[in-house]
């Protein structure tokens, strides 16, 4: 059985969803990120990262999200493009994974949780943010899918920051400006598998407080020196 490391944020909701798509037997075991559980020697171990998700099947441990869609999709032959299409699944899975997620990210961060106001952050991650979307809406106007007529790994990252992009952004009307990735996103909001993927939080009670220890644990550059 898989170990599926996780708690409910945009990288382990990707992977969630595969597993359930995929029907596979897995085992999600909660880290608490707000109660500093990502640091502990155990989990360290497992992601030197100190981030979620993480996954141990047999005796492979695999971290880092996209990584993880990829060595699942080929361990199981699921949510593969068809041949011919490897070049275009290593880059925009990577495209997804260098540049949707950490922008999407930062975006929130500078907008929600810095300790002070920054413009020039906000103005900037927010901006790369959106160009990144409207290259993923650009190419979803091509066809139903990232990769064309199937439904594969590559909407699953997709889906993980962009089903909250209305959050992560802190624009209402953001999805207007996105018709092709609102599209997809209904669609996998609807399907079974997501839904039981949303469903995994109702089996663990995270902790919801953003106290200190809850800052010290996921930012802690805010209790760090500044540097020289
Ligand atoms: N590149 C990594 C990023 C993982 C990541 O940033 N995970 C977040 C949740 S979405 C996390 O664990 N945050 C806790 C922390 O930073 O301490 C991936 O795609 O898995």
């Amino acid at each position: 059985m898989i170990r599926f490391f996780y708690n409910m944020a945009p990288n382990p909701m990707k992977v969630a969803l595969f597993l359930e798509e995929a029907g596979l037997d897995y085992e999600p075991v909660p880290i608490d990120t707000k109660k500093a559980e990502q640091h502990t020697d155990a989990f360290r171990a497992i992601n030197p990262n100190a981030k979620l998700p993480a996954i141990i099947d047999g005796d492979t441990v695999v971290f880092d999200s996209n990584a993880i869609l990829l060595y699942l999709a080929e361990k199981t032959g699921a949510f593969l493009p068809p041949d011919g299409q490897r070049g275009a699944l290593l880059s925009w899975l990577m495209f997804v994974a260098t540049g949707v997620g950490p922008y999407s990210g930062q975006a929130v961060h500078f907008r929600n949780f810095a300790p002070e106001r920054v413009p020039y952050a906000i103005k900037r991650y927010d901006f790369e943010a959106r160009r990144h979307w409207r290259i993923v809406d650009d190419r979803l106007a091509r066809g139903p899918y990232m990769l064309g007529e199937t439904y594969g790994i590559v909407d699953m990252a997709v889906w993980g920051w962009g089903s909250r992009l209305t959050y992560m952004l802190g624009d209402d009307d953001i999805m207007r400006q996105f018709p092709n990735l609102e599209r997809l996103m209904k669609e996998i909001d609807a399907r079974p598998a997501a839904q039981r993927a949303m469903a995994i939080k109702e089996r663990h009670a995270f902790k919801q407080e953003f106290d200190e220890e809850a800052m010290r644990a996921l930012y802690p550059q805010i209790f760090a020196p500044d540097p020289a």
